[in-house]
């Protein structure tokens, strides 16, 4: 047990959508807490870094047009093993797989816009806070 702070993005579709309250209110409820928050357009550039992980592979070029079609509100997110806790939270990757309760499984059907994004290790979430949190947390 360790607290963390852990990279959510939500994504153009959940800031279009409006679902940027509804979420952030999910993981106050929980009982994390924001140490940071920016609405931003990210650049292909910094889309390019965040899924370096991803680079090669079919849908690259797709996920990359997409984190870049709109805004999107990045936060920073604290708590007891906030990593792991925050994906819970998000459900399954892919919607179609993503649990009820989860905020994929609630709110949506596609693999391709699924709504947020979370750090899936302490070492992704030190690299991606960094990518987008430059200036540092509270
Ligand atoms: P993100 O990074 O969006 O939080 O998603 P995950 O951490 O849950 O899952 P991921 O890195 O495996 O996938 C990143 C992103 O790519 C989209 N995707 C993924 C896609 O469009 N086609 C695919 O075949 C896969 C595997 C969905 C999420």
């Amino acid at each position: 047990m360790a607290v963390e702070t852990t990279l959510v993005l939500v994504k153009p579709d959940g800031v279009g959508r409006g679902l940027c309250g509804e979420i952030v209110a999910r993981f106050e409820r929980r009982g994390y807490v924001l140490r940071g928050a920016r609405l931003i357009r990210i650049t292909k550039a910094v889309a390019r870094q965040h899924y370096a992980e991803h680079k090669g592979k079919p849908f690259f070029a797709d996920l990359v047009d997409f984190i870049t079609s709109g805004p999107v509100l990045a936060l920073a997110v604290a708590g007891e093993d906030a990593i792991a806790g925050v994906r819970t939270m998000m459900g399954a990757t892919n919607p179609k797989d993503s649990a009820p309760g989860t905020i994929r499984g609630d709110y949506a059907t596609l693999l391709g816009e699924n709504i947020v994004h979370g750090s899936d290790s302490r070492a992704s979430a030190r690299r991606e806070l960094k990518l987008f949190f430059p200036d540092g947390l509270l």
